[in-house]
């Protein structure tokens, strides 16, 4: 007996203890690791972590699985008509910058096209250092899943506010009033809006007041919510139309401090009054009563704060609906102050020196005329750019941290169009649907490989917090990490005699610190392993406005000429009678964790959900196979019949569809599932923004 405990003592001795945040989702979770001997023993909440005070999901162990996947790449490979074989980093180098530098050449620098993934903005390393590849690349060509996720709220932010960056948050610790549209942060964790235990933070709202939620679906967060809406999808413009028309009828608008630097609140009223909620009833499904009693309750609660994410986005009015959300808690006083929406102060500050200026619509994108934003093109238009001969068409392609055959809308075709480029490389740990159609991919270390310090989340968190963590293992032998990649790329592309030294991250991250609201550094924040909470967040305006004139501008001529396009909104059915939406699992992240079996095992998740009517009218079976199809293109799934969704809609959770040939994923492809971007389609966008519009894509369903 004695023996056994004084065994496990010493075992408990020599595992080390690693503190960091995971960097999987904008939860930014503390964790906890305990290893030995380069070897992952447990992954557990990190309690003294201010922040996350010990919450996490099922997610947070998968870190463990991806540094010991054997499937992870660590040096780079080249594709051969004999399969994928191992080629030193200086080849590498070389032959990926020859081939760029030989099309820019031949073709002109936009023939040189760059996808950027989510993953990007969760690495400190590819987010400090890969704009430099981008400006060495020199190209207009320039896509990332921003404009498939949250470019509408960039838009809104920089037409309101003077910097897509300045975007507001929900104060969800104190607010009384929680109005969600399009979001669905118990399965996602919270998105533009980091908190993690977001369901405790949630919970406690529904405590002191109410937590209304409008959703297609009756999702996770409905199901916990005080209220819940079914609307139709991409009908919410209507709705928030219908609640400032209400607000201003019913004297509840008084926009207090920020009245002396608000402009247009009279061009908004009088936008407003032609959508009275009696309008908004058909277009919506939500009774006129019921939108008034919401905009009445918004109205009178003593903190309330409408927060709108992914669902709002992603619809052909998505650019107008984050302009209204804005709008709606400025116009009711709750904007810059506690429990409504407000400004972070980060202690590395992306926008210390930022200064407002125009980015939009500076250049288009050939073939279809699809307007520029802060410097991309939507991605909707790249499959088309590579496709369509003529002079700036994409020959070459560079992805990194991204595998849009998966995440972009009409990803058949993109798959199909990757095949015809010269020349592809990959920035990626894994030969997936998109990486298994380069020629080369370059690995960088990763995840507990690498330091962390949520540059992006810190600037969109709840609360103003920070927490630098050093890497817990060294990377693999000759490996190298992804600022390394960057600025090798980059001194080659230059072709300067003198190469530049690549620049540690951490040495910008320190200098950002210092010089930073807190001066702070890693130092410091080296002697606080759990982080640091540095307060919640605090009114800044007006003085953190970046509009030229310091003045919030409420009716932004392009957001009000974009109204016109509602007239044209009708009910249509026809051939393809659903709506397709789609959802997000707690043990999915987007199409890159289904190599973790842990996360993967267990009911099959890839599922169409369909209301019990619709599905009796089509004489479908529960967990039947049936078969999906759009526009663009055709998918077998398996349909699970549930309450939970309006009549004629339909879900499909998105980054599946790992069975397509080449995919190096052993795991994955076990859980297959299909594709829901093989149904969506790339001409169904926000024409103001360029921004995907998946809920607004329709769908036939058939017996197999
Ligand atoms: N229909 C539909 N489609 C959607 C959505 C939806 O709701 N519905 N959501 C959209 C949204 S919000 C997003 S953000 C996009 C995501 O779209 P993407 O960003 O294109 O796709 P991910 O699945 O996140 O792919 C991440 C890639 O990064 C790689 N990776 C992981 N870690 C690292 C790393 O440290 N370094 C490098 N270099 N690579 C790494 C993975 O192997 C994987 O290839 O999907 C979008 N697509
Ligand atoms: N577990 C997990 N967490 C994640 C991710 C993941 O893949 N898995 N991805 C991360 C990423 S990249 C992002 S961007 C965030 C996204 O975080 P969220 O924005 O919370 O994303 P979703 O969970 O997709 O929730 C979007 C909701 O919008 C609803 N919706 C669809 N169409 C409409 C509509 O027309 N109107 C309204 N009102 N609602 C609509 C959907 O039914 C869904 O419930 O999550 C992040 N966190
Ligand atoms: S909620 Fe997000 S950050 Fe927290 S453990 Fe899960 S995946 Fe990681
Ligand atoms: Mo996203």
């Amino acid at each position: 007996m004695y023996g056994k405990r004084s065994r496990e003592r010493e075992g408990e001795r020599m595992a080390e203890i690693h503190y960091r945040n995971c960097n999987l989702c904008e939860a930014i979770c503390g964790i906890e690791i305990k290893h030995e001997n380069g070897k992952v023993l447990s992954i557990a909440g990190d309690k003294q972590d201010p922040f996350s005070r010990g919450h996490i999901c099922p997610k947070a162990v998968a870190l463990k699985d991806i540094y010991e996947d054997e499937n992870r790449l660590k040096l780079p490979v080249r594709r051969t008509t004999n399969g994928w074989e191992a080629l030193s980093w200086e080849e590498a180098f070389d032959e990926v910058s020859g081939k760029i530098k030989a099309i820019q050449t031949r073709y002109g620098r936009n023939a040189v096209g760059i996808y950027q993934g989510n993953p990007s903005v969760h690495n400190l390393g590819t987010l400090l250092t890969s704009r430099g590849l981008l400006k060495s690349l020199k190209t207009q060509n320039n896509f990332s899943a921003t404009s498939v996720d949250q470019l509408p709220h960039h838009f809104a932010s920089w037409a309101m506010f003077g910097h897509p960056f300045l975007i507001p948050i929900p104060d969800i610790d104190r607010t009384d009033y929680f109005l969600i549209l399009g979001a669905n942060p118990l399965a996602s964790n919270g998105s533009l809006m980091t908190a993690p235990d977001v369901a405790r933070r949630i919970e406690s709202v529904k405590q002191r007041g109410k937590v209304v939620v409008i959703d297609p679906r009756k999702t996770e967060t409905a199901g916990k919510a005080s209220e819940h809406f079914f609307i139709k999808p991409s009908s919410d413009i209507f709705l928030l139309l219908a609640v400032v028309h209400t607000l201003f009828v019913e004297n509840l608008v008084n926009l207090e401090r920020l009245a002396d630097f608000t402009d247009g609140v009279g061009i908004l009223r009088d936008i407003a009054k032609d959508f009275a909620p009696e309008k908004a009833e058909n277009l919506t499904g939500i009774p006129a009563s019921e939108i008034k009693r919401l905009a009445i309750e918004f109205g009178t609660a003593n903190a309330a704060v409408c927060y709108g994410r992914m669902g709002v986005s992603i619809q052909k009015f998505g650019g107008l609906c984050h302009w209204l959300i804005n709008s709606i808690n400025i116009l009711t006083g709750n904007f810059d102050r506690s429990g409504g929406a407000m400004f972070t102060l980060p202690a590395f500050d992306l926008l210390q020196t930022a200064k407002g200026e125009n980015l939009y619509h500076r250049w288009q994108s050939r073939v279809r005329n699809l307007p520029e934003f802060m410097g991309e093109l939507p991605v909707v238009a790249l499959a088309e750019e590579i496709l369509t001969e003529g002079p700036g068409q994409i020959k070459a392609l560079v992805t990194s941290c991204g595998n849009p055959v998966l995440s972009t809308p009409n990803g058949g075709q993109l798959d199909k169009a990757l095949e015809s480029l010269e020349f592809m490389v990959s920035i990626d740990i894994y030969i997936n649907e998109t990486t298994r159609h380069a020629d080369l991919i370059l690995p960088p270390a990763t995840g507990l490989e690498t330091s962390n310090y949520d540059v992006i989340f810190n600037s969109f968190a709840v609360r103003n917090v920070a927490k630098y963590s050093a890497p817990l293992f060294a990377k693999a032998e000759n490996a190298k990490y992804d600022w390394e990649i960057f600025q090798e790329l980059i001194n080659r592309l230059s072709g300067k005699d003198e190469p530049l030294k690549p620049v540690p991250p951490e040495a910008r991250l320190d200098l950002g610190l210092q010089f930073g609201h807190y001066r702070l550094s890693i130092e410091e924040l080296n002697k606080n392993p759990h982080g640091v909470d540095l307060g919640a967040l605090t009114p800044s305006l007006p003085d953190r406005l970046l509009t030229e004139n310091k003045r919030i501008d409420l009716a932004p001529v392009s957001l009000v000429k974009d109204l016109a396009r509602l007239k044209s909104e009708t009910i249509e059915t026809g051939e393809f009678p659903f709506v397709l939406i789609g959802r997000r699992h707690l043990r999915d992240c987007n199409s890159w964790l289904h190599n973790s079996e842990r996360l993967v095992k267990g009911k099959n998740r890839c599922t169409l959900m369909i209301h019990p009517s619709d599905a009796e009218n089509l004489g479908f079976e529960n967990r039947q196979n049936v078969r999906v199809s759009s526009r663009v293109g055709m998918i077998e799934i398996p349909c699970e019949i549930t309450e939970n969704i309006g009549r004629g809609v339909v879900s499909i959770p998105h980054g599946y569809g790992h069975g397509r040939e080449g995919v190096k994923l052993d795991t994955a492809k076990n859980y297959a599932g299909a594709s829901i971007n093989d149904l969506t389609d790339d001409r169904v966008i926000d024409e103001l923004t360029g921004n995907a519009a998946f809920s607004n894509v329709k769908v036939r369903l058939e017996v197999v």
